[in-house]
C-alpha cells in the first residue's frame, strides 16, 4: 500500500498535528525547516527535533518537502559551488537523522503560480486557478509580486535583479546548471541513503520570460538519466504535469515506475479553462481533467509503495488557513485515494 501523508507547515500551521492524525488512513506528514534561510545547511539537532515532534503524534516523518535550491546554483553562478556544498551537507544531515525521501524543485525564481487565490466555485468554495492572460499584463516591474505559499519572498529590486539575470539563461543553460547540480548531490544521497524527488514545473512552461525545464515526459525522462539511479527520481505531481493536456499521466506513471524513479506523489485534480488556463478543484475525477482512478491505477499496478499526499485542496466548510492547505478538502481527498486504492488492490487479487 502506499503512504497516505499530509503536508504540515509546522508549529504555526493552524492544521495540527493531532488533527491530521484523525484523518483516516493517514500515516506521514510532509513538512520541512522553515526558518533555516536557504542555502544554509541544516543542522542535524533541528532536523531531529522535528522529526521527534512528528513522531510523537504518532506519524511518520516521510518526506522533506523542500529543501529549496538556491537561485545561484540555478544560475549556474560562481558561488554556485559553495551552495551546492551547503547541499550536500543538509543531505548528509538529513540522512544521519533518519530522513528518507527530499522534495525539491528546479523553478527559477517562481515556485507554484497562480492568478487567483480565492476564486470562487459553484458550490460557494474557493480554489486556486491560473490565466495565462493575467500573467501576461502583470507588469513585473512595477509591482511587488509575491504569493502566499512559496517558501522564499523577494524585495522588488530582488526580483527584477533575478528576473534579468535568468532572461540571459537559455533552456539548456538551466539543464546544465540541473546536470551540475545532480551530478554532485546525488552521489551523496546515495551514500546517505537520501531518495531526491523533483518536482515538476508549476505550471509547466516559460513565465515571463523565464525558462522552466521540468514539463513533461520527455524532460523527466532526461532528469533521471541524468544520473541513472533510483536516488534521482520524481515527485509526481498530477497537477503541475496535468496542466499540459499532452502529458499522458498514467502513461508517465507507468514508465517511470519501470524504472523506479518515482519517490513521490502529489495527487491533485484540476479543470482546464483552456491554452495555459486551469482552475483547481476538488480530488474525485468528476471534477477536472485529472483521472485519479487512472493514476492510482498506474501506481497500484506499477507496485508503488511509496509516500502519497492530496496536493492542495479547496477551502470548505468556512475554513481558513494556506491557501491550498486547509485541513477539510485535503482529508476528504486522502481518504478518496484510499478508497480507489482499496478497491483496485482488491479488484487486482480477483
Ligand atoms: C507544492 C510546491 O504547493 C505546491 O504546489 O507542490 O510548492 C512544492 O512544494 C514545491 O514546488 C516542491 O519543491
Ligand atoms: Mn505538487
Amino acid at each position: 500500500m502506499m503512504e497516505m501523508s499530509f503536508r504540515w507547515y509546522g508549529e504555526l500551521d493552524k492544521v495540527k498535528l493531532e488533527n491530521i492524525k484523525q484523518i483516516p488512513c493517514m500515516e506521514g506528514i510532509v513538512t520541512a525547516l522553515y526558518d533555516v534561510p536557504v542555502g544554509e545547511v541544516w543542522p542535524v539537532e533541528k532536523i531531529q527535533k522535528l522529526k521527534e515532534t512528528v513522531e510523537a503524534s504518532g506519524l511518520r516523518l516521510s518526506v522533506i518537502e523542500s529543501v529549496p535550491v538556491h537561485e545561484e546554483i540555478k544560475l549556474g553562478t560562481e558561488n554556485a559551488q559553495k551552495y551546492i556544498d551547503n547541499y550536500k551537507q543538509t543531505i548528509r544531515n538529513l540522512g544521519q537523522a533518519g530522513i528518507d525521501t527530499v522534495c525539491y524543485n528546479f523553478m527559477p525564481v517562481f515556485d507554484w503560480t497562480r492568478t487567483e487565490m480565492e476564486f470562487v466555485l459553484p458550490d460557494g468554495s474557493t480554489g486556486l486557478r491560473y490565466e495565462q492572460e493575467t500573467i501576461d499584463k502583470f507588469d513585473i516591474e512595477n509591482n511587488d509580486l509575491s504569493l502566499p505559499g512559496w517558501d522564499v519572498s523577494y524585495t522588488r529590486d530582488e526580483l527584477n535583479d533575478l528576473i534579468g539575470k535568468y532572461q540571459k539563461i537559455s533552456h539548456e543553460m538551466l539543464w546544465e546548471n540541473l546536470q551540475k547540480f545532480l551530478e554532485e548531490v546525488i552521489p551523496v544521497a546515495i551514500e546517505a541513503e537520501v531518495k531526491l524527488a523533483i518536482h515538476p514545473d508549476d505550471p509547466p512552461w516559460d513565465m515571463f520570460g523565464i525558462p522552466r525545464i521540468i514539463t513533461n515526459e520527455q524532460a523527466l525522462e532526461r532528469v533521471t538519466k541524468i544520473v541513472d539511479s533510483p536516488y534521482n527520481g520524481i515527485t509526481f505531481c498530477t497537477g503541475s504535469l496535468g496542466a499540459n493536456s499532452e502529458n499522458d499521466l498514467p502513461a508517465m506513471i507507468r514508465s517511470l515506475l519501470k524504472k523506479n524513479r518515482i519517490n513521490f506523489v502529489h495527487a491533485r485534480n484540476i479543470a482546464l479553462l483552456g491554452e495555459k488556463a486551469f482552475q483547481e478543484v476538488a480530488h474525485p475525477s468528476k471534477y477536472g481533467n485529472v483521472d485519479m482512478y487512472e493514476i492510482i491505477k498506474a501506481l497500484v499496478e506499477g507496485g508503488y509503495e511509496g509516500p502519497i499526499r492530496p496536493d492542495h485542496g479547496r477551502m470548505i466548510w468556512g475554513e481558513a488557513g494556506n491557501y491550498g492547505y486547509g485541513l477539510y478538502d485535503r482529508a476528504l481527498g486522502a481518504v478518496y485515494l484510499k478508497g480507489l486504492e482499496e478497491a483496485i488492490i482488491k479488484d487486482d487479487k480477483k
